[in-house]
């Protein structure tokens, strides 16, 4: 295994480097180690323009939001740059589309132009630029534990943003109450499951946080945000507790959806 030196074969320079970690490549046959020193990020950012990753998301967005926590908790948001871009199932934004085909938020545009979605993969991909804790553990138990709490977190804010577009979208005359009521008995059961089983989300105090919980507390957030009369709290006190202790994190204080 021979060490770069900076010879001049010219090579692609891996997205790894960029993000600041060694890599080993294959050039002329041979597998050479390529490191990501500082003098190499400062050379590599300013042929670039920057290396700094844009994520297309809206402040609204329970998912844009797991993201942005995750990059808070895991000391990654100055390698981010959030770009405002709004976009619903009946306005798709054109320029949003040309980065991800479904036209959804968020989206990661990394610095070499590829893009990342939905929110699971951005947070997996934010997950191996951090020598940290992982949100999302790598084996064992606990990573179908974490990974099950994640999908019912996620379900719930799915739900309720389908029916948000229901009523703040649909003209009235075509929407259908019944299939409204269906997607809100999956947000009601999911917080039901939850109330009864707090334990599942693990400490709110935490000083690492795993994916399972973020996911939970952005869609409790975005129920706050954008369905308050649902008043989930009335006939949930053990995960409104867990949601009040769980909410003084900075990394919630700072993206809190403003009206
Ligand atoms: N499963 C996706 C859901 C993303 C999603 O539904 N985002 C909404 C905004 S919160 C969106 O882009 N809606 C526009 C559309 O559905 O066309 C994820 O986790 O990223």
């Amino acid at each position: 295994m021979a060490d770069y030196r900076g010879e001049c074969i010219p090579i692609p320079i891996p997205a790894s480097i960029l993000a600041g970690q060694d890599a080993t490549l294959t050039v002329a046959g041979r597998n050479v180690n390529m490191r990501a020193s500082k003098q190499d990020l400062r050379r590599n950012a300013k042929k670039l323009g920057g290396t700094k990753m844009k994520l297309l998301s809206a402040p609204a967005s329970p998912f844009g939001r797991k993201v942005k926590i995750v990059a808070i908790e895991k000391g990654l948001l100055d390698r981010i740059e959030i770009v405002a871009m709004p976009t619903t199932p009946a306005a798709p934004n054109e320029q949003l589309a040309r980065d991800n085909p479904l036209a959804k938020i968020p989206t990661l545009v990394l610095s070499d132009g590829r893009s990342l979605y939905d929110s699971f993969v951005i947070c997996d991909y934010l997950d191996t630029l951090h020598a940290g804790e992982k949100a999302i553990p790598a084996a064992g138990a606990r990573r179908w534990a974490v990974l099950t709490v994640h999908a019912l977190g996620n379900g719930i804010a799915d739900a309720a943003i389908l029916c948000r577009y229901e009523t703040a979208l649909r003209p009235e005359a075509l929407r259908w109450a019944d299939w409204t009521r269906g997607q809100m008995k999956k947000v009601t059961g999911g917080l039901d499951w939850l109330d009864s089983n707090v334990a599942a989300l693990g400490s709110a105090g935490a000083s690492d946080v795993d994916l399972g919980q973020i996911a939970v507390a952005c869609a409790l957030g975005y129920l706050d945000f954008r369905f308050a009369d649902v008043n989930w709290r009335a006939t949930r006190p053990r995960l409104a507790g867990w949601f009040a202790a769980f909410s003084q994190r900075a990394s919630m204080q700072q993206t809190m959806p403003a009206a």
